[in-house]
């Protein structure tokens, strides 16, 4: 069986994910942290060149597989020996949709200071800006950072541009009840990838204040199954902190 190896940051969602597929595949797996948050170590060359769009996860299969994009990643691991995490028709559809939400936004929209502004969305703009003039060879990637960045901060401003996102997060809520009403996992009767996505973005949920709306509702039980799986814990998933720890 080859080495594999994520790079991965502890409190990222999409880490998460990655993490709870190995641990639920059995993969014995190395970890290496990436400081995605005081020393940007996403965008030191060495990384880059692993994951040239400045991400995590990244996983390493071997010496010279490279996967990355969770969604990729997932599905990879998955095609190693170990109970078949695929799911039904839906899966596919469940990580689009979970994949789908700005989390940023839901996790600033409460940190806000009175004026509409993020603190920390404007200090990752400056910051992209530093990089920008000390790194030219990722002009393009950090452009489009910038771009996103600026368009951030203008949905933080503005409620009305805010409230789209928020109610998309609940309707993905209310189909991930529906779904589970008549079955014990998202995607069948089988533990499966859209699971590990799932579980990852209730933990983020919880902790953006959403659990009363799923208080009573199929997902409440659901989310207590999957805390209960020894993956949470060993893939350290986190649900609990401040926001200020993501
Ligand atoms: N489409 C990518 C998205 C990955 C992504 O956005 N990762 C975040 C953490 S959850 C990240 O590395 N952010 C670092 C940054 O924005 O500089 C994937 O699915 O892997």
């Amino acid at each position: 069986m080859a080495d594999l190896t994520l790079y991965d940051h502890r409190a990222s969602i999409c880490s998460q994910m990655a993490r709870l597929a190995l641990v639920e595949k059995g993969l014995p797996h190395t970890r290496r942290s990436v400081d995605i948050m005081e020393t940007n170590e996403q965008f030191e060359p060495w990384y880059v060149a692993l994951n040239p769009k400045a991400v995590v996860p990244t996983l390493k299969i071997g010496a010279d597989e490279i996967v990355t994009d969770t969604k990729r990643i997932v599905r990879r691991i998955d095609e190693f020996e170990g109970p078949d995490l695929s799911g039904d028709e839906t899966a596919q559809d469940w990580l689009d949709r979970i994949m789908s939400l700005h989390y940023g936004v839901l996790l600033y929209r409460k940190r806000l200071d009175p004026d509409g502004t993020a603190p920390q969305v404007v200090a990752r703009g400056n910051l992209l800006r530093e990089l920008a003039t000390e790194r030219p060879d990722l002009k393009d990637l950090i452009a489009a950072r910038l771009d996103g960045n600026a368009r951030f901060q203008k949905i933080l401003k503005d409620p009305a541009l805010m409230a789209p996102f928020v109610d998309e997060a609940n309707d993905l809520l209310a189909q991930m009840s529906g779904a589970l009403a008549d079955q014990a996992f998202l995607a069948g009767p089988r533990y499966s990838v859209a699971d590990c996505f799932a579980t990852a973005a209730l933990a983020r949920f919880t902790i953006h204040g959403f659990a009363e709306e799923w208080a009573g509702r199929p997902l409440e039980g659901y989310y207590a199954r999957m805390k209960a799986r020894p993956s949470f814990v060993a893939a350290e998933v986190v649900d609990t902190g401040t926001e200020a720890d993501l």
